[in-house]
């Protein structure tokens, strides 16, 4: 595909024009709209621990250190123009001789001053609740000096978050147990909603919270901020400045995320997502454009809350997946290329001709209406969108091409 000459992209782009013309659809206001549309990468995807499984298996070349988790997440951006910030996570990324409770926010001024130097920045700050002396849960822990020192932990990431990066808070707790009565159930979730409303009051403004969910993991039998309903109660809680993150990997089968995403928008709500793949269960594995992601898609943008004119509209869009096998950062540049893929899609759908269809209880001419979108092939779009931008046709191809693998693989392993 990228051996294809300009000529070929824009014989082909002209083509797509001309049909989706034909439904009504501006293909240059779609590819405008995707080249606005940016991701925030994970820090943690790059290296800095091992895979679990196999032995500790790493795949070749991980990030041994900060600095070069960033060089990594701006190879990400260099090569796809759409990911110029990198989500960090402050037990992860803090100074190595500095402990987890000394931590201060103006140690992340100079590793954000190097990101820019490469031509990012800072995004979410995520504050690691799940290291050690976390086993009994970290906001709600029986253990109140653990308590303690998390609620801190949490508002000096705020503090980071509002005098280092763009102000975003993204909250995952590993907060569960194991087995039915290992703790009374209520009494362990107040313990955690009294400790975000600590934080929440501490860091009044400039701080955006993203409570996110999760059905299960570390605990098996229960967890406590187990799905959307919850991380919407808490942030309804914790006032206008909080919001729901939504982790594809996240659900139970058969949840309808699209669903989720729509009641968010519908009530008024702010939202954020961690992209990623999940077949089985929280496996993290690359984005993919399927048809849930671009069912996803469809109500992002026919909620107006991607893309938008007014950025402040915009949810918080990040990837987070760290599968264990695969090279990170071909996977980043697939789940980012995945990304733009599915919201070109979801732009070219025909929204006047669907809801004709809607309002006339036209089922299944809806839903082949709907697929429209789904079915046309929009590379050509993102290939003129490169073109313009001077950004390789497909970036998975030009990693594999620029050398930048071998020369990590020599300079880590
Ligand atoms: C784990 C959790 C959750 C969290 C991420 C980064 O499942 O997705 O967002 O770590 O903290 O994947
Ligand atoms: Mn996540
Ligand atoms: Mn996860």
């Amino acid at each position: 595909m990228s051996r294809l000459t300009e000529a070929q992209v824009k014989e082909r782009y002209g083509i797509l024009g001309e049909d989706l013309a034909g439904a009504g659809i501006d293909i240059d206001i779609v590819k405008e709209k995707v080249k606005d549309f940016a991701v925030e990468v994970p820090s943690w995807v790059f290296g800095g621990f091992g895979g679990g499984r196999f032995g500790d298996y790493m795949p070749p070349g991980p990030a041994l250190d900060f600095r070069a988790k960033l060089r990594d997440a701006a190879k990400v951006h260099e090569l796809t123009g759409a990911a110029p910030r990198v989500a960090v996570h402050i037990g992860w990324d803090k100074p190595e001789d500095v402990a987890f409770d000394a931590v201060e926010p103006d140690m992340f001024a100079e590793p954000r001053n190097y990101a820019r130097e490469l031509g990012i920045d800072f995004g979410a700050v995520n504050p690691t609740l799940f290291l050690t002396g976390t086993h009994y849960g970290s906001l709600s822990s029986p253990l109140p000096q653990v308590r303690r020192m998390l609620i801190e932990h949490c508002i000096v990431c705020c503090e980071i978050a509002r005098e280092h990066s763009n102000g975003l808070v993204t909250y995952w707790l590993p907060d569960g147990t194991n087995y039915p009565g290992q703790r009374d159930l209520w009494q362990q979730e107040k313990l955690l909603r009294e400790a975000f409303c600590e934080i929440a009051e501490a860091a009044l403004d400039g701080v955006l919270h993203m409570v996110e969910y999760k059905l299960f993991e570390p605990g098996t039998y229960s967890t406590v901020i187990s799905d959307a309903g919850v991380a919407t109660e808490i942030a309804d809680m914790l006032g206008d400045n909080a919001g729901v993150l939504v982790d594809m990997g996240h659900h139970a089968f058969g949840v309808n995320v699209a669903q989720i995403v729509a009641r968010l928008i519908g009530t008024g709500r702010k939202g954020g997502f961690h992209f990623n793949t999940r077949y089985a269960a929280d496996d993290d594995h690359a984005v993919e454009p399927n048809i849930s992601m671009y069912a996803i898609f469809c109500e992002l943008v026919a909620g107006g809350v991607v893309c938008a004119q007014d950025p402040e509209r915009n949810w918080a869009y990040m990837i987070d997946q760290a599968s264990s096998l695969e090279n990170r950062i071909r996977a980043v540049l697939h789940s980012v290329d995945s990304l733009q893929v599915s919201l070109a899609k979801a732009l070219v759908l025909n929204r006047e001709r669907l809801r004709e269809l809607q309002e006339e209880q036209k089922i299944i001419p809806a839903n082949r209406e709907f697929l429209k979108g789904f079915l046309t092939d929009v590379r050509p779009i993102l290939w003129q969108a490169r073109l313009e931008q001077d950004l390789p046709l497909d970036p998975v191809e030009a990693y594999d091409a620029d050398g930048y693998q071998e020369r990590i693989e020599r300079e880590r392993d």
